[in-house]
């Protein structure tokens, strides 16, 4: 895939934004030609999926397909988050947020941390736009400096149309500072793991369509008795082997089927493929 020519590293006023207010947004990572691969590649990988097996509920793919795997170590996309974690860093998630034009999907407002044992609470994700996306169909909406406030209550909510079943009740949002992560194909925004977001359903004809990668320095550990899948793969610089279980490069293409998946569970179809 093509990388842009605008991209960059983080300046100041970027980083003191994070810091501030828990986000960034609008950072190019590919260029048109770029895209268009990266549309489908998004395609080909949602095309493998099994009958009525949703994409949403599938995680994990950076460590079932080595084409996933890729593009979540692409240089550009690792210096963007080098400037805020510093030189050691894994990657530990990777997955897709879709929404088909007019689909009732919606993401409640929560706090990526909230679902995460991970300790100390300090991930950056990396959500890159596979399409043009604005509030119409369906940005990802954040409530900006939420990230200063560690814990919001969170209640389960089963509905139906509900991507995640934990959310944040609309009277705790302060509506003033919702932001909405309005991107370009081929650009990303940047959130903190306290940060406060979610989505609407797309009323829209477009598709949208999020891929996330999920970040965290190598001084993170992972409560292996809550997430016994939890895996690392390292991003940048080294990782403490004895924190966390350390997942391989895939040695080709597998499938997710659900959430949360062993890295060995892959190998088999890695050699069939
Ligand atoms: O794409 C969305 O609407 C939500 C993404 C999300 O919840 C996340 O990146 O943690």
């Amino acid at each position: 895939m093509e990388i842009s020519k605008l991209v960059r590293r983080l300046n100041d006023n970027e980083i003191s934004q994070y810091e501030d207010k828990g986000y960034i947004k609008g950072l190019p990572v590919f260029s048109k030609s770029g895209v268009k691969d990266l549309q489908k590649f998004f395609l080909d990988l949602s095309n493998r999926l099994p009958a009525g097996v949703n994409i949403n509920k599938t995680n994990m793919w950076h460590k079932a397909s080595k084409k996933f795997y890729d593009l979540a170590h692409t240089p550009a996309i690792l210096d963007y988050v080098e400037d805020l974690l510093g030189s050691n860093f894994f990657l530990w998630g990777g997955q897709f947020f879709y929404k088909a034009a007019k689909s009732k999907g919606v993401v409640p407002w929560h706090q990526d941390s909230q679902y995460w044992p991970l300790n100390p609470s300090n991930s950056v994700t990396v959500w890159l736009a596979v399409y043009d996306t604005d509030k119409s169909n369906s940005a990802m909406k954040i409530v900006s400096e939420s990230h200063k406030t560690k814990r919001f209550l969170h209640k389960f909510n089963d509905d139906k149309n509900y991507d995640l079943n934990q959310e944040v009740s609309n009277d705790q949002i302060d509506k003033e500072k919702i932001v909405y992560m309005n991107l370009k194909a081929g650009e990303i925004s940047l959130h903190s793991d306290a940060l406060l977001h979610g989505s609407d359903a797309n009323y829209s004809n477009n598709p949208r369509c999020g891929i996330t990668l999920r970040y965290s320095p190598s001084n993170v550990k992972a409560d292996l008795s809550e997430w016994p899948f939890f895996s690392v793969q390292i991003a940048r610089g080294e990782t403490n082997h004895s924190l966390n279980p350390i997942a391989p490069m895939p040695r080709g293409e597998a499938t997710p089927v659900k959430g949360f998946q062993f890295h060995h569970e892959f190998e088999s179809e890695w050699r069939r493929n």
